[in-house]
This record gives C-alpha cells, structure tokens and sequence, in this order.
C-alpha cells in the first residue's frame, strides 16, 4: 500500500509538473514569420537552399532587428546571379548557389530574447537607387510590405520564399527560397503528451492494485 502510494505521487507530480509547464506556455512559444524571429532561449535552427529565380545576384543574411544592416551571419550566397535567364533566373546549390563555407545547409544559434529577421540583398535594385534589400520581417521593409512567405512544411519545417522586389513589385515569391527548421524547443504537443502518459500510468498501476 506504501509503495502504491509512492509510485501514484511521483505520477501525480509528473503529471501537474507537466500540465502548469503546458498550460503557463503561450500558444507558440516563439516567433517565427513576418512579425519576427524571437526565441525565448537560445536556440538552433538548421537552414537548406532550396532554389532562387531571380535576375539578382544575391545574398540571405541574418540580422538583428535592432542593427538592420549588421550582417550577423551569411547563410547563402549567390556565386553567380543565375544558371541562366531560363526558367526565371533558375539557380541551384551548388551550381550557382552555397553557403559560405561551400555545400547548401547552414545554421544559427538565435540568442533567446533578441528579435532577428533574415535579410535579401540583391545589390541595386530596380529602379535604380532603390535598396536591393528586403527583410522577413514586414516592418523592417520601407515602406513596410510583406516580401517574404512563411509556410510549414508536414514535417514541421519551415519554406520561406522571399519576392526581392527587383523589377518592381511582382510578387512572385520565387526569387530566394530555402527550408528551416527549428532545433530544440520543445513543442507544446510533446508536452501535452507527456502528461498523457503520466495520466495513463496512473490509471494501469491504480488497476493491477485493485
Ligand atoms: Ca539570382
Ligand atoms: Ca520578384
Ligand atoms: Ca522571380
């Protein structure tokens, strides 16, 4: 009886140590979009080139918020601004494309607590004297716009697909394009299922006493 006593306290200050942690996190427990990237801890996130279809040569670069144009990495660089002007500019890694240190990943250790945005600099854009330069966080853009899309992929990485802005406006969303896909955070649903467990052995070890 003792020991049942044990075994279901510890199984109930699993289970309420899991569910205060899930219930005192935010809906998501970092930003990672058009509003910024902000991470509450320090965290990993590994990058992929995917293709760009841009007549720019260009380079994806991480910046704080806070310093805009303070390159604080290199991810990906343009070698050479296309394979050719078919397909829209097609360029691949690693024809064309690489990180800096040559081959087509890349990653970064985002401080906890510093907002960051990626930035696409395209060198002198159209028309000429305009910045060739357009941030994944809308409000770093002048004016501010939306030149970057953000979508999840099911394995839960991310595609970002920038518009440089070169050639005016067209909102293609094909000129820069690569993967993320964010390292060590845990996720609410894991979490969640922590709990579940926790609820579920409780139960089973309750039964084979009864
Ligand atoms: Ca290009
Ligand atoms: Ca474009
Ligand atoms: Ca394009």
């Amino acid at each position: 009886m003792l020991n049942l006593k044990q075994t279901t306290s510890t199984c109930l200050g699993l289970v309420a140590g899991g569910t205060l942690a899930f219930s005192a996190m935010p809906a998501r427990a970092f930003s990672f979009g058009n509003d910024g990237i902000l991470f509450k801890k320090d965290t990993m996130v590994d990058f992929m080139f995917m293709e760009s279809h841009g007549a720019f040569k260009s380079t994806l670069s991480i910046v704080k918020k806070n310093t805009p144009t303070t390159i604080e990495a290199v991810l990906f660089k343009e070698n050479k601004a296309a394979i050719s002007p078919a397909n829209d500019f097609l360029g691949l890694c690693p024809d064309t494309v690489t990180a800096p240190g040559g081959g087509c990943q890349n990653w970064f250790t985002f401080e906890g607590g510093v907002e960051y945005s990626l930035l696409l600099d395209s060198g002198v854009n159209k028309p000429v004297g305009t910045s060739g330069m357009v941030y994944s966080t809308d409000s770093l853009n002048t004016p501010t716009s939306n030149q970057a899309k953000f979508s999840t992929n099911p394995d839960g990485s991310y595609l970002i697909d920038f518009d440089d802005k070169g050639m005016g406006p067209d909102r293609d969303f094909n000129d820069f394009s690569i993967s993320a896909k964010v390292k060590s955070v845990p996720e609410p649903t894991a979490l969640a299922g922590l709990a579940l467990v926790g609820g579920v052995l409780i139960v089973s070890r309750l039964r084979k006493k009864e």
